[in-house]
């Protein structure tokens, strides 16, 4: 079937390689665990009231762990997440993303992104960064640096860093804990307040905690399959209701 089967013997003489450890799972098995973790994502929401009931560390270390699994352009894991639980710094980030985003709720959207942002009611006051436990910033780098101060080229950092943040998401999500993906615009002042290095730049702030107990949401609905999945198939059985 494979003509050039991977790793190639010179590949592997000159690379560490491994068997992956895969077991295949029953069909009915892959079916119910796949439903299941759809309803499970299906009900997260981003909320904009958090609790200030503090969550431990840990579970901020084992979220940041699981999205540092994501695949990554030549595995370079181009991504630093910067966990802040410390009152002033939260106070000193809220003002200045309060401050941004003044500007940007003043006139620097225009019209069709400020009626795209209707329906959420979000405004300038950005309360929860204060309030919720912790914040998590994460910064995508742009390159690497090694030891000695030479640049190292990294690959699809929007991609890579991208997908973490989703696993972030995901992850938080499914130990109980709830985030909003926050992008105050723009967020170069992340950069110096928590002291990262040139190579680094801010892609998403995550504030993460509880929910405020009966925090209201928009009622939005989500897109149904047949509006985001194509399927170009060859006949094949594929059909399975939900
Ligand atoms: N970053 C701004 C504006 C904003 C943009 C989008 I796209 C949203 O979904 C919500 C808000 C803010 O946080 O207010």
């Amino acid at each position: 079937m494979y003509e050039h089967p991977y790793p190639s013997p010179e590949l592997e003489a000159a690379h560490p390689f491994r068997v992956l450890e895969f077991e295949r799972r029953p069909g009915d098995e892959m079916l119910a665990r796949a439903r299941s973790f759809r309803d499970l994502l299906e009900a997260r929401r981003s909320v904009r009231m958090f609790s200030p009931d503090p969550v431990p560390r840990r579970l901020i270390e084992l979220a940041v762990e699981t999205a540092s699994t994501a695949p990554s352009g030549a595995h370079r894991q181009p991504w630093r997440f910067v966990a802040i639980s410390d009152p002033a710094v939260k106070r000193a980030i809220r003002a200045a993303a309060e401050e941004e985003e003044r500007r940007n709720y003043g006139g620097r959207i225009n019209e069709e992104w400020r009626e795209a942002l209707a329906p959420l009611g979000t405004d300038w006051h950005k309360e929860f960064l204060e309030v919720a436990p912790w914040i998590v910033v994460l910064f995508e780098e742009r390159y690497g640096l090694t030891p000695d101060g030479t640049r190292l080229h990294n690959y699809y950092v929007k991609e890579s860093v991208g997908i973490a943040a989703g696993m972030f998401v995901t992850a938080l999500h499914h130990m109980g804990l709830a985030t909003l993906p926050h992008t105050p615009s723009p967020m170069a002042f992340l950069s110096e307040l928590l002291e990262r290095p040139p190579n680094e730049r801010p892609f998403v702030l995550f504030p993460v905690g509880y929910p405020l107990e009966g925090v209201k949401v928009p009622d939005l609905v989500r897109k149904p399959l047949a509006e985001v999945l194509i399927t170009v198939d060859g006949g094949e059985d594929g059909a399975e209701g939900s």
